[in-house]
């Protein structure tokens, strides 16, 4: 059953269950052409998470800030291409939510291993704010924290398991969230790791 978890925000847990093993191949073969990387942060740090991606732009950290860029700085080459399944199941997810019309430029690949964690920040590397963000859980279960407009607004606690998907637009969009430790669980297809993908629209639509 869906529910709004926030204002703009749609919890739709299991929506991608039955894509599980297929996108956890897809997945494969994107890090053999991208292989995932702990980026440094412009503050001269390795982020716990490992991340890839896929589409037009993929997320860049390094010691010269956050951004999008349209080839993997590490390999050179552009990123592999955006699976068409994962990108209808992100714009049917959207929909659902009430947002028709998305259309991913970029999926964020981010690998979880035990103890990785997001800290809370707000996604605002991308031009376009007026799109959601669509996050799709596989692997181990996360604890999602999120919070609201302000980093000290209460940050409540929602429990992310494999096939779950969030869409967070409207009010959500630039709302605080992160992700807590990941425990040391293990998942029948994945092991010790979660992982996940996160559609985004970088540009303005002409
Ligand atoms: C994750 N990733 O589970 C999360 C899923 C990231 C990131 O946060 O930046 O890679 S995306 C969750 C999200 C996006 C936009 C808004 C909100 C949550 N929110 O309002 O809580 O690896
Ligand atoms: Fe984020």
């Amino acid at each position: 059953m869906p529910e709004r978890v926030a204002p703009g925000a749609l919890f739709l847990p299991g929506y991608a269950a039955s894509i599980e093993r297929e996108a956890l191949r897809g997945i494969a073969a994107i890090c053999a052409l991208a292989p995932p990387h702990h980026l440094l942060t412009p503050g001269g740090r390795r982020l716990s998470v490992a991340m890839t991606g896929c589409g037009a732009f993929g997320w860049h950290s390094d010691r010269a800030g956050y951004r999008y860029v349209s080839r993997d700085p590490v390999s050179g080459r552009p990123w592999p291409a955006m699976p068409r399944s994962w990108r209808d199941l992100a714009r049917e997810a959207a929909e659902r939510a009430g947002y028709p019309g998305f259309e991913p430029q970029s999926c964020l690949v981010n690998r979880y291993d035990t103890g990785a964690r997001m800290g809370l920040h707000r996604d605002c590397d991308e031009d376009d704010l007026t799109s959601p963000v669509v996050s799709v859980s596989f692997g181990v279960t996360a604890a999602f924290l999120f919070g609201g407009a302000e980093r000290h607004d209460p940050v409540r606690k929602l429990a992310v398991e494999s096939g779950d998907v969030l869409v967070w637009g409207g009010p959500s969009r630039l709302a605080y969230h992160g992700v807590a430790p990941l425990p040391r669980r293990t998942h029948s297809l994945t092991g010790p790791l979660r992982w996940n993908l996160t559609f985004r629209r970088v540009t303005h639509r002409q």
